[in-house]
Order: structure tokens, then C-alpha cells, then sequence
């Protein structure tokens, strides 16, 4: 691949070692890793299973980190997880660009060669990423390292003639940005173009055609006074767009239902494998079910409604015949994460559902389209597989991907509660104010809610009509704030009962516990 590369050292070594200034150096390198990069993502774009080589490294380190530090990033960074990691990465790049810039100015193939390692991590990561074309990444590999080299050498040699002492400053200069601005924007035009093939759009299409069949049994209408549609409030049903989103897939999986395959598999009877319609052509339920992460802090976001349509597991479940010894369900991503809970609740709980729709619409594609699991009562991490592939009957020695790093076996949702009505440390001023909030306890639902201000007595809220235990229930309490700074604490009661704890305890290994509360200024 060298010979895509311009030899002749003496070319750019005008006036010996160093003649190119550093700064110049450096950016030459910079932009020419940039353009290379850009490159190979336009033909990731381009080229079906040639991954983008930049997510494939991202991907690797999220595989690779160790589980506390995966749950620092999520607890940090939350559903922004993903751009800081881009962002880092494309930080590291950009140094290590700089860098070889600065050993190409004293010997342009010590620079060629670094480029050449670099990129070969990038292959490396790419080879490792599922149904991948190991031909087709290794020619994308060799075909951005070929444009960083030549870019490399030509922005040298500009620059070199620039830093000649009979050089007239300002042709000289003009040489050099001119090439500098044409690598950017190869680097510009090949990112984007890449991002923009990657296929998304065409899914976005399809999606858009599919028309949800009427559900079996369909969720009773909303009741009146389920929603309380008190100003900051958050809703009943999260909106699509606002739920929140976790998972380690960097490149949303975007999966085409006409080449897609539900496999029931493992220790069933009739193993068999459903295809996109045959699921839909499926009697299907509604439920509204609250979906909650392991991850979420007392007072977190990363915890949502939504009404879902799908087919029971349950129903795949008789028609596969599950054996004896068959005591875990584990769920299969088409990018691999796996995601195992005990298959006595898909048995038990009818909700248990391989949905399809989310608030009315396919899922999107952010949410798993075209299928996902959708269990009540079971955090994300063990049950709510997005982009579905497979459901395997096995038994219990088999690990989901986030039990090895660090999160129980077992992940039943706690009974929790979230005061978000006055805003947490902000103000509002003296007199008759809401405090509002949801609390939820899916498969149990919510009895009470209980507010304290200050050191004074619980006082019980009102609560929204409960639409169903799986679903999360807003409450409000009409408060007379009086001027000066205000703590707020909550507490639920779930339907079994069971106070919410006061015990804090950290999101690993099994989720937080402990009142969430709030502090608000009231001018006076
Ligand atoms: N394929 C896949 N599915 C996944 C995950 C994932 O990383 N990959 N994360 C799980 C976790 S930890 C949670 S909390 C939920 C979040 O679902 P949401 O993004 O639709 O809110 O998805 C689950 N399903
Ligand atoms: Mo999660």
C-alpha cells in the first residue's frame, strides 16, 4: 500500500531535518488522518457489512473498559454517553494525527508506518464487530491509510517549500492552505457522507410504511385524571423522542423486518423462527409499562412510560413447549447483547410481551426496531432487549452481558419515587405551589406517596388514578411555601404495602434505594 505513497524523503527535507515548523507539522498530520479517516467512512457508508471503523474502536472500548468504569460513564454522563465517547475518540485521533505529522517531518516513512498501525487498529476493531465483510474492512482500512500517507506527504512538501528562505511568504503560504483546506474537506465530505449512507434513512422509510395491526386486546383508553397535566410534570407517556435511551450500541442497529429472524431456540420442544410478518400476523396486547435502568440515580431521569403493543412471550413460549431445566429465558441482540431473567415471568406475567410498538408507532429505531422485549417489573439491563434476534431456553449458569460486570443476576425494578414539580434547586416564590411528581413499582403498582417538608410530618399526596401496577402513578401535594431555602423528601407505597426505603444504596449492584429529595429557594 506504500506505493499509493510518494516516496522521496529529499523532497520534503529542503533544508534538512526540522525545516517543516512544527505547528505546521503537526497540522499537516492532523489533516491528513482526518481526511484518511473520512475516507473510510465514506466507503463504510457505501459498502454493505464494512463497518465504520471509528464506531468499530468505540465499540471496542466499550467491550473492553472494565464494568466500574462502564458504570462511572453511564452514571456521569447518562444518555450522553455516546457523544463524549465519539468526542474522546476523535480527540485521540487528532493527537495521534498531530503526532505522526511531527515524526513524519523528520522522516517521512517513521510517519508513514505510524499512520499504517494506527489504522490498523481501526481494522483490527472493524473485524470484531458482528457479520462483518473482513475483505471489504481490510480494503476501507488500506484505502484511508493510502489518502492520510499521500495527504501527509503533499501537505509536508507544501509546507517545506513555504519554509524555504527564497520562498515568496505569500505563494507559499497560499500553497499550503489551499491543500490544508482541501484535506478538510475530504475529512468534512467522507464523515458526513458516511454517516449519511449508513442506511438510516432508507429504514426510516420503511418504518414509516408499516401500519400497526389493531391489538387483540387492546390497553383501556387513558382514564380521565390518569395524567395530571401539571406544568413540569413529566407526562403519563413519554413521548418517543424524550424516552431515554441506554444501551452499548454506538451505530444504532438498523435492521431491515424483510431480512430479519425471531429464533426460539435452545430447551423448547419445536424450536422455530419467526419472520417479520408472521410476528405481526400474531394476536397482539397492549400495555402500559414503566421501563426503568439499573443505572438510575434517587431522582434520576433514565426511567420512562410508555404503551407498548406486542405479542406475549408467553404465547411463543406454548408454541415453542419449554422443557424442564429450562429456568432462564436469555434474549439475543443482532449486535450481541444478551439479557437473561427467570422464564417463570414470561410464563406468569401475561404483559411479558415481544413488542413492536411503542405509543402507537413501530418501535423506533433508537427503541429496537423492529422488536424488542418489554418485561414488567424487571430493570432494562436483564430483560428489555432492543433489536431482538433470538430467545434462548437455557438454564441459570448462563450470564447476560451485565451480570460479568458487576450487576446482580437478578434485577426486579424497587419502588421508587421522583419529586419533579418545584424543578430540584430552583425556586419559585411564596404562596400556594405544587410539589408534583411519579412514583412506580411495576407488577406491584403504587398505594401512596407521602411528602415531607423540612423536618415536618409526612403528609400523604394526591395521587392520578392508577391505570395499571406496571404503570407509573403522578402524584401532587398542594404546598404553602413560605420564604427561605426548602427541602423536599418522598416516599412511595407500593401495592404490596411496602414502604419505600430510606436506605441509600448505590446503583450497583441491584439499583439505588433511598427517598429522593429536592431542594427549592422560595423568595419571599
Ligand atoms: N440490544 C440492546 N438492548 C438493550 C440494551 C443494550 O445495551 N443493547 N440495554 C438495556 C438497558 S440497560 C436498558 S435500561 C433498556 C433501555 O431501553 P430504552 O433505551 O428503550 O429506554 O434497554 C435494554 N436493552
Ligand atoms: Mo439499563
Amino acid at each position: 500500500m506504500a506505493t499509493a505513497a510518494p516516496t522521496g524523503d529529499e523532497r520534503i527535507d529542503t533544508g534538512g531535518a526540522g525545516s517543516v515548523p512544527a505547528g505546521r507539522a503537526a497540522a499537516s498530520g492532523l489533516l491528513a488522518a482526518a481526511a484518511g479517516i473520512g475516507v473510510a467512512e465514506l466507503v463504510g457508508g457505501l459498502v454493505d457489512r464494512v463497518p465504520s471503523l471509528v464506531l468499530s474502536v468505540g465499540d471496542a472500548v466499550i467491550d473492553s473498559v472494565p464494568g466500574w468504569l462502564e458504570r462511572a460513564a453511564i452514571a456521569a454522563l447518562g444518555s450522553n454517553d455516546k457523544p463524549v465517547l465519539l468526542a474522546s475518540i476523535a480527540l485521540v485521533a487528532a493527537g495521534l494525527g498531530a503526532a505522526t505529522g511531527l515524526l513524519a517531518r523528520y522522516r517521512f516513512l517513521i510517519g508513514a508506518v505510524a499512520f499504517v498501525l494506527v489504522t490498523a487498529v481501526g481494522v483490527a476493531a472493524g473485524l470484531a464487530t458482528e457479520d462483518v465483510s473482513p475483505l471489504g474492512t481490510v480494503l476501507a482500512g488500506l484505502l484511508g491509510a493510502a489518502v492520510g500517507v499521500a495527504v501527509l506527504h503533499r501537505l509536508l512538501a507544501a509546507a517545506a517549500r513555504e519554509a524555504r528562505p527564497d520562498a515568496s511568504p505569500g505563494t507559499g503560504r497560499r500553497g499550503f492552505l489551499l491543500l490544508a483546506a482541501g484535506a478538510a474537506a475530504v475529512a468534512v465530505a467522507g464523515g458526513v457522507g458516511g454517516w449519511l449512507l449508513t442506511g438510516r434513512e432508507r429504514l426510516d422509510a420503511v418504518r414509516a410504511a408499516i401500519r400497526l395491526p389493531r391489538p387483540a386486546r387492546p390497553a383501556p383508553a387513558p382514564l380521565a385524571g390518569a395524567d395530571l397535566d401539571i406544568p413540569g410534570l413529566t407526562p403519563l407517556y413519554v413521548a418517543n423522542e424524550d424516552f431515554y435511551r441506554i444501551d452499548t450500541a454506538l451505530r444504532v442497529p438498523t435492521v431491515d423486518p424483510a431480512d430479519w429472524r425471531l429464533e426460539i431456540t435452545g430447551l423448547v420442544d419445536q424450536p422455530f423462527s419467526l419472520t417479520y410478518d408472521e410476528l405481526m400476523a400474531m394476536p397482539q396486547i397492549e400495555a402500559d409499562v414503566t421501563l426503568a435502568c439499573v443505572s438510575n440515580e434517587v431522582g434520576g431521569d433514565l426511567v420512562g412510560n410508555a404503551r407498548w403493543q406486542g405479542v406475549p412471550l408467553r404465547a411463543l413460549l406454548e408454541r415453542a413447549g419449554v422443557q424442564r431445566g429450562a429456568t432462564q429465558l436469555l434474549s439475543r441482540s443482532v449486535d450481541g447483547f444478551t439479557a437473561g431473567f427467570p422464564t417463570v415471568t414470561a410464563l406468569d406475567l401475561e404483559e411479558a410481551m415481544v413488542a413492536v410498538g411503542m405509543n402507537g408507532e413501530p418501535l423506533p429505531a433508537e427503541h429496537g426496531f423492529p422488536a424488542r422485549l418489554v418485561v414488567p417489573g424487571l430493570y432494562g439491563y436483564v430483560s428489555a432487549t432492543k433489536w431482538l434476534s433470538s430467545i434462548e431456553l437455557t438454564d441459570w449458569d448462563v450470564d447476560g452481558y451485565w451480570v460479568p460486570r458487576g450487576w446482580a443476576k437478578e434485577g426486579p425494578i424497587k419502588t421508587q419515587s421522583r419529586i419533579d414539580v418545584p424543578r430540584p434547586g430552583g425556586s419559585v416564590s411564596a404562596g400556594r405551589q405544587p410539589i408534583a411528581g411519579v412514583a412506580w413499582a411495576p407488577t406491584r403498582g403504587i398505594e401512596g406517596v407521602e411528602v415531607r417538608i423540612d423536618d415536618g410530618p409526612w403528609q400523604p399526596a394526591v395521587l392520578a388514578e392508577q391505570l395499571d401496577v406496571d404503570c407509573w402513578r403522578q402524584w401532587y401535594l398542594p404546598w404553602d411555601a413560605t420564604p427561605g431555602r426548602h427541602v423536599i423528601t418522598a416516599r412511595a407505597t407500593d401495592g404490596a404495602g411496602e414502604r419505600q426505603t430510606d436506605e441509600r444504596t448505590p446503583v450497583a449492584p441491584d439499583g439505588a434505594s433511598g427517598h429522593p429529595a429536592i431542594e427549592v429557594d422560595v423568595d419571599g
